[in-house]
């Protein structure tokens, strides 16, 4: 398939880049970290999104390569940034439902940290819903491995998919970021302020942390601070920036 060479290309080029979300703690809007998302610098046609090539890289095994790329650059970039400038952010990564499964996930992320000089601690695994329903047991051993090295598991996209609410319970995992199409609405509904403080209740019950995704408003950060939601990000707050623009962003808000 030609989408297939021309990322296998692309990752032999080095023409992938990160650009990188800021996400703030609430309601002191202190700049805590940031998440990595993926781009493909196409010299052809520019920046391509991960929406056009994360699902073709995953039918073709490519992600697995791709996503220790895209593993060690984030610890690189953000422990290097959070050392020259004396002011520790900790960077959170998607994985693939193919890559929790990889027997190889966790001596990458160690690899990953040692070279970064990375604690565990600063670094988060993003997974969706969906990357734990198809073989449970598998999953929840690979994430306990996980654990054990010290970082920590976010379902990303929560409320966007079929699982339940049980999962958060019978993963280990330490925070829920919730969906941006369950944040947005909130604002202007009637029972708005309801529903997000009954999310982030039963989230903080459980003994997670509660992050907003795609906040684009003052309003929404208003109710999420209301509501006691942990920490928030979206375009209100901050777009993707590339690295440099980070550099800038950190020196302003950090
Ligand atoms: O800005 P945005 O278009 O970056 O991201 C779209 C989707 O791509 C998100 O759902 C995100 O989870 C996914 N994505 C972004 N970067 C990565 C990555 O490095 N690995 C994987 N597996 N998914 C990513
Ligand atoms: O699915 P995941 O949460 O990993 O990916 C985040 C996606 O959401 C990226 O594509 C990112 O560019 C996008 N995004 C980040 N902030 C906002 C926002 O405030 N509004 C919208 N619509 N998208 C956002
Ligand atoms: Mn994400
Ligand atoms: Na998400």
């Amino acid at each position: 398939m030609a989408l297939e060479i021309a990322l296998r290309g692309a990752l032999d080029r080095g023409e992938f880049v990160l650009h990188y979300q800021p996400r703030i703690e609430l309601p002191s809007e202190k700049l805590m970290g940031v998440e990595a998302l993926v781009r493909w610098n196409n010299p052809e046609c520019g920046l391509v999104l991960p929406s056009d090539f994360i699902s073709i890289a995953e039918e073709t095994g490519l992600i697995d390569e791709l996503g220790i790329w895209v593993l060690r650059q984030a610890c690189l970039d953000i422990q290097g940034l959070s050392t020259r400038l004396g002011y520790q952010l900790c960077v959170s990564v998607n994985l693939s439902p193919k890559q929790l499964l990889s027997p190889n996930l966790v001596a990458q992320v160690q690899h990953a940290l040692d070279q970064a000089g990375m604690q565990p601690t600063c670094l988060e695994l993003e997974l969706t819903e969906g990357a734990f329903i198809h073989d449970m047991q598998a999953s929840t051993l690979a994430m306990q491995q996980l654990k054990a090295l010290g970082v920590r598991l976010a379902v990303d996209d929560f409320g966007a998919g079929h699982a339940g609410i049980s999962y958060l319970q019978q993963f280990p995992i330490d925070v829920v970021k919730l969906d941006r199409t369950f944040i947005t609405p909130n604002a202007s509904e009637p029972h708005g302020h309801g529903f997000m403080k009954a999310l982030s209740d039963m989230t903080h019950a459980l003994g997670l942390h509660v992050v907003a995704e795609g906040v684009e408003d003052k309003a929404t950060l208003d109710l999420l601070c209301q509501t006691q939601c942990d920490e928030a990000q979206g375009y209100f707050i901050a777009e993707p920036l590339p690295l440099s623009m980070l550099v800038t962003y950190v020196e302003k808000n950090g």
